[in-house]
């Protein structure tokens, strides 16, 4: 399939607009006080007209999480209500009404452990005419701060689904109340722990949403955590002045681009095709006899670089996999800037959710804690639902997305996601298998779609060369310029994932493949200088071999294997 390079409208014209005259509407107390049944337990907390080109957000100092102001806003109601939850907790959700209505909803997530309301992410969507809603999920601290976790079961529960569920519900009446109607469709989008909401929203309330966007989703999260610790640990335990510096790690991520990059058929500073790579680690090994250290890598930094890149298995089970590795290409920066500790994603985990100690010793991670988490699921936030059936059947589409250079969440755990719905939802066994998937996706090809991401990071950014951008969330609008939405000059279903979504779930136009953006400078005003297109896993996207390579229509999805890409052959925790 050839992929074509495809200008579109404004993304405006996609729809078309309820407008309410601003004069008539009423953004005040009166209009919100009563809006909500007083069985719901919302008491209003405020309301807010803002005028077009306002901003709006948090008090300084009131949101450790989300403490930049939306700015550049259409003319809308900004409200805010507080709930009272499971156990006498609380949680709070905020919502951008705008005036000039879509007919639609949208929701956007939240970040780790972090607890806020993310009025600055909102703001972007609703120049789309969404109606916006965030929860703080119950407390609010930053994103690597869970001591509001420890022994707090209600609070964990409140973070890991409830609060953004009893949002979504009540947001939805709040809608109905102020426009007079219902919102037509109500999606997500989101990434990093946000994608996990979103997943595990669609899992145990598949009516909440009509289309998810689920980016980086660390949806393992009683693995993910412990892993996080038990990778740094190689390096950590390592006589210092021996193991692997911010010179060796240099070393070895310029010798990863040398050697990779031309592997996946095009020179261009990209690793595409990080699983495909055959490494040679002699290439940057030390001779012998050389007095000199500085250029290449002892034998024992090899060592620790390669079990920092292997997967960890337990060997008392057989091997199986307990967290997929970091591929080559991520430049893994927790691994690099932790020579004193673990991530604290990792230990804060440990220590609030499971062990509820903080004075726990990580050099004791074993696999134990991994099988205590396993039995606690904390909040039940594991997103580790394989049977999609009940979303899929209401109509529901799913698209996630994964950078392959993600230095915080492996992408292998979202393709080992997929296998395991697409493994579920083909022939009932959850275990996933490449063969399977390179033979057909025709079982999720219907609602759910994954794409990988070459050279990009956590949920944005890359090393400069990869393009990125494609209105995802988390994807600070082009030279953060926050009145800038969608990708401006290219507000269409191939460029903008949250089209891609809308065409998706109320066309039935399934992504075929989106196309990542890079702009000149950085700048979206100065045009694009890369646009490469995404193809949907197991397809890769594979260049023509003539034709300008920053042109999409230079490349094309193929069904390919990924050279070289490890089996996984594990049975999941929770199957
Ligand atoms: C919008 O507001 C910003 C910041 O207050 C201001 O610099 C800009 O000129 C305004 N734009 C318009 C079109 O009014
Ligand atoms: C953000 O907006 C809020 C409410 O609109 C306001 O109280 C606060 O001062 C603003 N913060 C900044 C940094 O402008
Ligand atoms: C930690 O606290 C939770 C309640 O939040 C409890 O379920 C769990 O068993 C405790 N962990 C340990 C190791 O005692
Ligand atoms: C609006 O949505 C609610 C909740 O789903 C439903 O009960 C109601 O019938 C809908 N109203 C209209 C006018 O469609
Ligand atoms: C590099 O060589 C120097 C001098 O022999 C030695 O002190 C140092 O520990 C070596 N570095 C590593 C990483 O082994
Ligand atoms: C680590 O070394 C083992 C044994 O040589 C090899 O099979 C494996 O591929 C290496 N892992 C990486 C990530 O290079
Ligand atoms: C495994 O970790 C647990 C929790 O920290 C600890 O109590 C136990 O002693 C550890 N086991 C080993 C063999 O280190
Ligand atoms: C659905 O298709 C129609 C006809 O092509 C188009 O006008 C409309 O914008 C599409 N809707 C979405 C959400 O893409
Ligand atoms: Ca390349």
């Amino acid at each position: 399939m050839r992929v074509l390079h495809a200008r579109a409208s404004l993304a405006g014209a996609l729809f078309s607009f309820a407008a309410l005259a601003s004069a008539s509407v009423n953004c005040d107390n009166d209009a919100f006080v009563d809006l909500l049944p007083s069985s719901a337990g919302a008491v209003l907390q405020s309301v807010t007209p803002v005028a077009e080109n306002g901003s709006f957000g948090p008090a300084p100092g009131t949101d450790p999480d989300f403490p930049t102001n939306a700015t550049g806003l259409p003319a809308l109601c900004a409200v805010k209500y507080k709930v009272t939850g499971v156990g006498g907790t609380h949680f709070t959700f905020g919502m951008f009404l705008p005036y000039q209505w879509n007919n639609r909803m949208i929701g956007v997530g939240n970040t780790g452990f972090g607890g806020g309301i993310d009025w600055f992410e909102m703001g972007p969507l609703t120049h789309y005419g969404f109606a916006t809603i965030s929860t703080d999920t119950g407390h609010l601290s930053t994103p690597n701060d869970a001591s509001w976790a420890k022994k707090m079961p209600n609070a964990q529960a409140n973070w890991g689904h409830l609060a953004l569920h009893t949002s979504v519900v009540l947001g939805k009446q709040v809608i109905k109340g102020f426009y007079g109607s219902n919102a037509t469709y109500a999606y997500f989008s989101a990434c990093s722990g946000g994608g996990r909401q979103g997943l595990r929203d669609l899992q145990l309330y598949p009516e909440d949403f009509n289309g998810v966007i689920a980016g980086a989703a660390p949806w393992l999260l009683s693995h993910l955590h412990p892993w996080a610790v038990q990778v740094a640990l190689p390096n950590l335990e390592a006589p210092k002045g021996r193991n692997v510096d911010a010179n060796a790690f240099q070393i070895f991520n310029n010798e990863v681009i040398r050697q990779c990059d031309p592997q996946d058929g095009l020179t261009d500073k990209i690793v595409s095709n990080p699983y495909g790579c055959r490494f040679n680690w002699q290439r940057i090994q030390c001779e012998p006899s050389s007095p000199d250290n500085s250029s290449c890598l002892t034998g024992l930094q090899i060592q620790i670089l390669n079990a920092t890149y292997s997967d960890w298995v337990d060997e008392d089970r057989n091997n199986q996999l307990v967290y997929p590795a970091f591929t080559l290409a991520s430049s893994a920066a927790g691994f690099a800037g932790h020579q004193g500790a673990p991530s604290s994603f990792g230990t804060e985990y440990v220590e609030n959710f499971v062990l509820n100690d903080t004075d726990w010793d990580w050099h004791t991670l074993n696999i134990s804690t991994v099988r205590l988490a396993d039995s606690l699921n904390p909040g039940n936030a594991n997103a580790d639902m394989y049977d999609l059936s009940a979303f899929s059947r209401r109509g529901g589409k799913l698209l996630t997305y994964h950078g392959l250079a993600d230095p915080l969440i492996p992408p292998a755990s979202s393709i080992y996601y997929y296998e395991a719905v697409l493994g579920n939802m083909s022939d009932g066994s959850s275990q996933p298998n490449r063969n399977r998937a390179l033979a057909s996706t025709a079982a999720l090809d219907d609602f759910y779609r994954l794409f990988l991401v070459p050279g990009m990071y956590h949920c944005s950014n890359s090393n400069g060369f990869a393009p990125w951008y494609f209105a995802g969330a988390g994807q600070k609008a082009p030279a953060n310029t926050p009145h800038k939405y969608s990708v401006p000059g290219f507000s269409d279903r191939q460029h903008d994932v949250v089209l891609a979504i809308m065409a998706w779930v109320e066309n039935g136009t399934a992504p075929e493949h989106l196309i990542a953006t890079a702009w000149k400078n950085g700048d979206a005003d100065q045009g694009p200088s890369i646009q490469r297109p995404l193809c949907p896993y197991p397809q890769r996207a594979v260049y023509q071999g003539s034709g300008d390579p920053n042109t999409p229509g230079s490349w094309s999805c193929t069904r390919k294997n990924f050279i070289g890409f490890p089996e996984i052959p594990i049975a999941a925790p929770g199957t």
